[in-house]
């Protein structure tokens, strides 16, 4: 099994935990690409669901299967949120923001009732951290920033640089909410909760990657086929 045809095969198992009338949040990322087509193909078939993207690349892909869009405006609590990650340990802790898109991420996965996971078996870590946890800073401030994150995370035990994430054109990524994304290349993260605490104390952070206690489950394609972590 190709890594994209693990993905698809995670998506297609989340896909089956979606009822008539939810409100879902639709997560970003390849995996998630997935688990929106899937969809796409069930409201094409008359399924009415109600939906929330954690992005604008998923909102147009959405908008393009004629997926039902609303707003946590209109629709501030969700049943259901499906999304992938760039890592997750055996309790259900994730790194994400691979995608550049956790701010929404997580605003969508903290207003759902429940999370499922969905990723291929590479995303499974002993310890989270091999991963460069993506932290979302304002661009205000951001030299003084940098050290107050590098302080946090020496504070919370870890050691590693962090790094501007650029775009393609070698500019800063600009993310979908206008801010900069700080990459830090921990290795190993030993306290996830302590360092999470910390990095939201930092001014200027709007949010990091570190999804601890949102995840209500986790769909993983392995070898031998979708195991289920909950
Ligand atoms: C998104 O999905 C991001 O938070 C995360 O980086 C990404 C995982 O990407 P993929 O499913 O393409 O491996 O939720």
């Amino acid at each position: 099994m190709t890594q994209d045809e693990a993905k698809r095969a995670v998506a297609a198992v989340a896909i089956e935990a979606v009822r008539p009338g939810m409100r879902l949040g639709l997560g970003t990322g390849s995996t998630a690409k997935h688990f929106v087509d899937l969809l796409g193909e069930l409201v094409r078939d008359g399924l009415q669901v109600i939906c929330v993207p954690t992005s604008e690349a998923t909102r147009a892909q959405a908008q393009s299967l004629n997926i039902p869009l609303t707003t946590l405006d209109e629709t501030p609590e969700l049943d259901l949120t499906v999304d992938g990650a760039d890592e997750l340990d055996a309790h259900l802790n994730l790194i994400k923001g691979g995608g550049a898109a956790l701010l929404r991420e997580k605003i969508v996965a903290a207003a759902s009732a429940r999370m499922i996971v969905i990723a291929d078996a590479s995303k499974k870590v002993e310890t989270l951290g091999r991963f460069p946890l993506p932290i979302e800073v304002i661009q205000f401030g951001l030299g003084a920033t940098k050290i107050a994150v590098a302080k946090a995370i020496e504070a919370a035990g870890c050691t590693g640089p962090t790094r501007l994430r650029l775009a393609a054109d070698g500019h800063p990524l600009v993310t979908d909410s206008g801010h900069v994304i700080l990459d830090a290349a921990l290795e190993r993260i030993p306290d996830a909760r302590a360092l999470a605490d910390n990095l939201a104390a930092v001014p200027g952070v709007v949010e990091h990657g570190l999804f601890i206690g949102l995840a209500s489950e986790a769909l993983i394609a392995g070898p031998t086929g979708v195991e289920r972590l909950a």
